[in-house]
């Protein structure tokens, strides 16, 4: 990696005051009181997470505040607690109680409501039968599920245990199972007979079988799993011995009265396996106190949680985003969250509308990938719903680029809705920057400002800030309360891979820069950087600046290695119905970026695809573009890829 500067070309000049209604309401109102509590949060911290930290459950509260720094940090020391008491037993005693926990849907439109009296039961009597089947705390359970409340039954019931719960998205292949629970050594799998995706059966148990017929997984000894299709629809083999059903474990007339296991605040809580830019994935260790403490108060503030909101994160719980703001974060405030099990797009791109205006969806928490999606099919879609009940949206996974930010607040948002774009990633647990609604204007494309307690920085490889509306590497200078804790089994890797490029740094591997008003901007990833002819230039702004365009629906841009640039700008477009492929908008976009941003950013080669690769949470595979790009064989994983068909035909475009 390269220490230079990423020249930083997006001007973006909209900006989108907090809506005085929606100001005069919030939790935090202005940005005078932000920035109150974001200097407390820096100045005296031990004041401001005891205070923010009032309404979690700790059994003992905790004696010292942080402790250490990077690498090696740990928070809310002396604290125990167990995180299920804070997410389901603090509610039982108050009016939440009885509130609903979670809005099932099904993607065949059949619906289930769980009030926490019923979540709490479930997990309860869930967590009984795992201790019963031999789970212990510090075990390690995966979980390989789909969209169905026993994903959140299972997940909790972990945590009651002190167990730690290894999810694995359900869209993922038999071997990256095995490699997980081989790295973990996973003694327990919980899985389903299979659910349903985008009207297929998706058969869970069957690929699991497959993943623990391999020597590797030797460690599990048991495997939980839960019925949600029934023997007719997707019949499963028991293996004698090591499979049972979740239901003949669980007696749902038993009583609840399994304690929770109480562990220190460091106690691992859960491993999630993310991808690197090179490797094997990274078992993102995340601990106790501290992760909870940061999803729950950006949750709060983040979404503005207030009680009557119906909140609806459209992650999978197998990705971080599930982890934190469908299970952990809302439920440790008590939000009342929809569950949706199957596919934006199913039966039809109207899908996702219809279950706002049916549940009376208030927060809507999506992709800009999702919202490029809809984008492409046409304002036609949202229209047929009544999405009035929706009164914040947010964004988060990638750089949203603003004309589909501006699609977003308009179609979907009524031009009445705050966006909040919220950049976080697996490794920091919960969201670190924020445009926070009602207390700071948005500016489309910009993640704003730092999350209380987060100390972001744009530097050069030395450490060095660059200053306003340069580019640079975006660092974390502080410690922050749900930051990982290590690799799974490889500190070694946790060190290199995080402190080890900036001195004193936990550098995120993004490139970003700050303006004027110390808005952040975030470029992109920095191996998605291009330097073509000695200008370093953001995938991200090439391809918002694509999108921009009538034509364009979705753009990835990447380089290929070019005798006289260094580097060439190869970008792939899909287009939006209506427009044609060909060499006369080829030579359009060309000149459009050339326009836009500036003739060296001119790309070198326009190539039109039906569709772009993706991984299954919707990142633009840009790795295999580049090799795409350079007519090379992809030699890298392609494991997460969703669709390899998407692969081969760009393949066989080329000319
Ligand atoms: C939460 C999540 C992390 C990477 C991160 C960055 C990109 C996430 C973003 C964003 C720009 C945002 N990213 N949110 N880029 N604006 N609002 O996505 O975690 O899957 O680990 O990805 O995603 O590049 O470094 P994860």
């Amino acid at each position: 990696m390269s220490n230079e500067a990423i020249t930083s070309l997006m001007k973006e000049t909209r900006r989108f005051e907090p809506p005085a209604e929606f100001a005069a309401r919030a939790r935090i109102g202005s940005r005078e009181a932000y920035d109150a509590l974001y200097r407390e949060s820096l100045d005296d911290p031990d004041t401001f997470w005891r205070r923010e930290a009032k309404d979690l459950v700790l059994r003992t509260p905790w004696t010292k505040t942080v402790e250490g720094d990077f690498p090696h940090v740990k928070w809310f020391l002396g604290a125990t607690l167990n995180v299920s008491e804070s997410c389901l037993d603090r509610h039982m005693s108050t009016p939440t109680r009885n509130k609903a926990a979670i809005v099932w849907e099904g993607e065949h439109g059949e619906t289930r409501t769980l009030t926490y009296a019923q979540l709490y039961r479930e997990t309860v009597l869930f967590a009984d039968a795992l201790a019963k089947l031999g789970v212990e705390k510090g075990d390690r359970v995966a979980i390989y599920m789909g969209m169905v409340p026993e994903v959140v039954v299972a997940m909790l019931a972990c945590a009651r245990l002190g167990a730690v719960h290894t999810v694995i998205f359900g869209g993922f292949a038999a071997d990256a199972i095995r490699d997980r629970v081989q790295d973990c050594q996973a003694k327990f799998v919980i899985t389903q007979d299979g659910g349903y995706r985008r009207g297929h059966v998706l058969e869970l148990k069957a690929t699991v079988d497959k993943a623990l017929a391999q020597p590797q997984a030797a460690s599990v000894q048991k495997v939980v799993v839960f019925c949600h299709l029934g023997r007719e629809k997707c019949p499963v083999t028991m293996h004698e011995g090591r499979d049972v059903w979740w239901h003949h474990v669980v007696d749902p007339n038993g009583h609840a009265r399994r304690e929770a296991t109480i562990v220190d605040a460091e106690h691992p809580l859960f491993i999630l396996y993310t991808s690197g830019s090179t490797g094997k994935p990274k078992g993102v260790l995340h601990t106790t106190a501290g992760y909870l403490v940061g999803t729950h108060v950006t949750t709060k503030y983040g979404f503005d949680l207030r009680d009557d909101d119906v909140y609806w994160c459209t992650a999978d719980v197998g990705w971080v985003t599930g982890h934190s703001y469908i299970v952990y974060g809302p439920l440790s405030n008590g939000a009342t969250c929809l569950l949706y099990e199957g596919a934006p797009n199913f039966p039809d791109w109207g899908r996702f509308w219809r279950l706002i205006e049916k549940h009376g969806v208030t927060i809507l928490y999506t992709a800009p990938t999702a919202i490029r999606a809809f984008m492409r099919q046409g304002d036609e879609w949202p229209k047929k719903s009544d999405l009035s009940s929706l009164r914040l949206l947010g964004s988060v996974g990638e750089p949203i680029n603003p004309e589909a930010w501006i699609w977003y607040h308009k179609n979907i948002g009524g031009e009445r809705c705050p966006i909040v774009d919220t950049w976080w990633q697996t490794e920091t647990g919960s969201i670190l920057m924020t445009t926070l609604p009602g207390a700071a204007s948005s500016k489309p494309g910009s993640t704003g400002l730092p999350m209380f307690g987060v100390v972001a920085d744009v530097v050069t490889k030395d450490g060095a800030s660059v200053g306003a509306n340069r580019g640079g590497m975006l660092v974390l200078r502080r410690p922050w309360p749900s930051m990982l804790r290590t690799v799974w089994g490889d500190d070694e890797r946790f060190r290199k891979q995080y402190f080890s490029d900036v001195e004193g740094c936990y550098f995120t591997g993004d490139g970003a820069r700050r303006d004027e008003d110390g808005y952040f901007w975030v470029v992109g990833r920095i191996d998605d950087v291009l330097n073509v002819a000695g200008h370093r230039i953001g995938t991200a702004e090439i391809e918002s600046t694509l999108v921009s365009h009538p034509s364009v629906a979705e753009a990835a841009a990447v380089g290929r290695p070019d005798d006289l640039k260094g580097q060439a700008l190869v970008v792939f477009v899909s287009l939006r119905p209506g427009a044609s492929a060909g060499p006369e908008l080829a030579t359009t976009l060309a000149n459009h970026v050339g326009q836009e941003i500036g003739k060296f950013a001119r790309p070198d080669q326009i190539r039109f695809a039906d569709a772009l690769p993706k991984t299954r949470s919707g990142k633009i595979m840009r790795r295999l573009l580049k090799d795409v790009a350079a007519g090379r064989e992809t030699t890298g994983d392609t494991s997460t890829l969703e669709d390899l068909s998407v692969l081969a035909k760009l393949r066989s475009d080329e000319e």
